[in-house]
This record gives structure tokens, C-alpha cells and sequence, in this order.
């Protein structure tokens, strides 16, 4: 048995800021659940895999996708939609685990938003040069309800504009840990996220990985 001389420590640097009205980002949030959470997120990826899907326009997305939940995120020639299958597997996506859905109800309580309860959550895959272009997310009926977004891996540059696709956006470092609630006003803020530094991430390896929490119904 080994004492612990930091036991009067906090084991996990956790902060708050505030981005914009109603995006809160939680630094550190996943706090101890970090190789529980890892652990699920195998299990997710063994079952429903990452895909890189195309968008109506025909172009592939560098980033990877999948999805756990009632229903996932997908694009294709036809469109962007929710579904409740995985058309790759032709089988429901995983259900959602609860190490999972209690951080994303954790997260949207501490920015303020009470009794989330997202359906769906979509996993993004970034490899070094994977980037999203600026977008607004409005594929969901209300757009009363925060996404909850969980950073994971290497570090990326998020974009944060505003309401018009103009607004010149400011940048945010989101890390391996980090949690950020966007709710309000800034719920249909343009965002992106800007080409992926090469690196090699500790617990992760050379990638990134990005869970958003979603409300679609
Ligand atoms: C701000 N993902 O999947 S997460 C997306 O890092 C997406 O993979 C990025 O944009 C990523 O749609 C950013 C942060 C995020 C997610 C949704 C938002 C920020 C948001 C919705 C409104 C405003
Ligand atoms: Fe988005």
C-alpha cells in the first residue's frame, strides 16, 4: 500500500470558460472516466466501424464517422439525415453506453442546461490533414437543446464564427479531456475545425476523436 502524499490534490485539472452565450467549454471535464470512456468507445468502433462518408455534393469527408445511439448521423449522394440504421452494417447503431450519456448529462448540467437527453451520438475521427469546413448544425428539430462535444486525443483548432457564415471566426485549442456545451444563442453559431496537426497523442495515438452529443427529435 502506497500513501498518497497528493490526496489533499485535485487528481484532474478541470477549469471553466465561457466562448459565447450559452457555449461553455470545461476544460479537463472527462476527469476520471477517461479509460472507461476509452474502453467504450472500442467497443462502439468494433461494432458499427469508421466510415468516411460523402456528402450530397459527392465530395468524401476527410474525417472519419460513426455514430452510437437511437439513431446516427450520416451523408450520402441523397442527402444528411438521422437514421436509425447504420447503412454500412444494415443493423441499429450501438445503443448508447451510459459511462457516455451520463458525461454528456453531466456536462450540459454544469453549463446550465438541465434534463438533456440527447439521442444520438455522432464520433469524428480526425488523422493528421482532416479537417470539417465551416457549417452550421441544423439537422435537428430542436434547436432548443445544447450539443455537448468531447475532445479526445490529439489537439485541434476549432473555428467559432457566428450566425452569418461571414462572421470571422475566433479560434479555440480544444484537448485530449476537454468538454464544451453549446447551447443559446451560440446553439447555431458557424463552427469548423482546422486541418489536423501531425503528432502522436499519448493515450491515443496519432489522431483525434470527437463525440457530439445531440438532442434531434
Ligand atoms: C458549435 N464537430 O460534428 S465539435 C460536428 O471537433 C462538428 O469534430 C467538430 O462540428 C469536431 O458537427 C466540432 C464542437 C461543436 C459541435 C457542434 C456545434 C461546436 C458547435 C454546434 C453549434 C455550435
Ligand atoms: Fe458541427
Amino acid at each position: 500500500m502506497t500513501a498518497d502524499l497528493f490526496a489533499c490534490l485535485p487528481k484532474v485539472r478541470a477549469s471553466r470558460e465561457q466562448m459565447a452565450e450559452g457555449a461553455v467549454l470545461l476544460r479537463g471535464f472527462i476527469g476520471e472516466s477517461e479509460a472507461d470512456l476509452i474502453a467504450t468507445l472500442r467497443e462502439i468502433v468494433a461494432a458499427a466501424p469508421f466510415r468516411r462518408m460523402f456528402t450530397p455534393g459527392g465530395h468524401q469527408m476527410s474525417v472519419s464517422m460513426t455514430n452510437c445511439g437511437s439513431a446516427g448521423w450520416v451523408t450520402d449522394r441523397s442527402g444528411y439525415r438521422y437514421d436509425p440504421v447504420d447503412p454500412e452494417t444494415g443493423k441499429p447503431w450501438p445503443a448508447m453506453p451510459p459511462v457516455l450519456r451520463e458525461l454528456a448529462d453531466r456536462a450540459a448540467e454544469a453549463a446550465g442546461f438541465s434534463g438533456f437527453a440527447p439521442e444520438v451520438c455522432l464520433i469524428n475521427r480526425y488523422v493528421p490533414g482532416a479537417k470539417m469546413s465551416l457549417h452550421q448544425d441544423k439537422d435537428e428539430l430542436d434547436f432548443g437543446a445544447p450539443i455537448v462535444s468531447v475532445s479526445l486525443g490529439l489537439p485541434a483548432i476549432f473555428m467559432f464564427g457566428g450566425l452569418k457564415r461571414s462572421d470571422k471566426p475566433r479560434r479555440f485549442r480544444l484537448e485530449h479531456g476537454d468538454v464544451a456545451v453549446w447551447g443559446g444563442p451560440s446553439r447555431l453559431f458557424y463552427h469548423g475545425v482546422a486541418p489536423l496537426a501531425e503528432g502522436d497523442h499519448p493515450v491515443m495515438g496519432p489522431q483525434r476523436l470527437n463525440l457530439t452529443f445531440r438532442k434531434i427529435r
